[in-house]
């Protein structure tokens, strides 16, 4: 049995009387109660409990955590990664994809320093996304294993660069209980596309972000989870550099979009 703390007992006994103070308010009835008891035995046993939480709950925790401070803002960190994702090497860096990965190719660029401005070499980051389809790899879809997932280094002048597809604007699995959840309360399930990140390097506090794209219909009418934050927004550009795509092996239209990360100390 966990050891007793007054810091949960205050959180868990003031969540209790929350509760049970909004029961007496509506006057909630035995049946309503059975119908509620019975969605919540479904959201467990359909494995969706990750996804309720960090739907419903994680970004209040982060922005609690994490507002005001300096550098690259966080965001939550979602339910879909998954650790050990392929360690990319060699030049240039493509996140694992099929050879014939919908969705418009995108080179992803940018620069990892500390408050200062100072490069972070060797800093790792950690990048999953969404395929053109709006499923992560390993969860939903038919994407090979680890499709969209990768971890990568910055070079000695604490640069990156990879080549990817832009992620499409998607819905959270919606046919489960959290989707019934979310159309019982008249909510959409839509979140704007984008990236995640999870970067660490020695001597700074490992950032957990995300970063969004601008123009994405999903911005302005709502993400569901509430993550988006204004600095997080990203412009992409049609790529124009050719040498550059040529090195990435693209032959054809794509994006380009970059970001510098700012790390605070730790
Ligand atoms: C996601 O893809 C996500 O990023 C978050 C935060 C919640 C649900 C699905
Ligand atoms: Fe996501």
């Amino acid at each position: 049995m966990a050891d007793y703390d007054e810091r949960v007992a205050t959180v868990a006994t003031e969540i209790l009387a929350a509760v049970r103070e909004r029961l007496e308010k509506h006057q909630v009835t035995h049946s309503e109660y059975r119908a509620a008891w019975r969605w919540l035995i479904g959201l467990a046993e359909s494995g969706e409990v990750p996804l309720f939480l960090d739907v419903f709950f994680e970004s209040v925790v982060e922005r609690l955590t994490h507002d005001g401070k300096p550098g690259s803002p966080g965001t939550v960190q979602g339910p879909y990664h998954l650790p050990d994702a392929q360690m990319l090497d060699g030049d240039p860096l493509v996140l694992p994809m099929r050879d014939d990965e919908p969705g418009t190719p995108m080179i992803f660029t940018g620069k990892l320093c500390g408050l200062d401005g100072t490069p972070v070499p060797n800093a790792l980051i950690d990048m999953w996304q969404a395929g053109n389809d709006g499923t992560y790899s390993g969860f939903v879809g038919d994407a090979p294993a680890g499709n969209l997932r990768g971890r990568m280094r910055t070079g000695a002048d604490g640069t990156f660069q990879v080549r990817t597809i832009r992620p499409a604007p998607y819905q959270i699995p919606h046919s489960g209980p959290t989707g019934e959840f979310l159309a019982m309360i008249g909510m959409h399930a839509w979140r704007p596309a984008h990236f995640h990140f999870i970067i660490t390097a020695d001597g700074y506090e490992p950032l957990i972000t995300q970063l969004y794209f601008n123009g994405d219909e999903w911005l302005e009418d709502g993400d569901v989870v509430g993550a988006v934050k204004d600095s997080l927004v990203i412009d992409v550009r049609d790529g124009t550099d050719e040498s550059l795509a040529a090195r990435f092996g693209i032959n054809g239209s794509h994006q380009v979009a970059e970001y510098d990360f700012v790390l605070r100390p730790g």
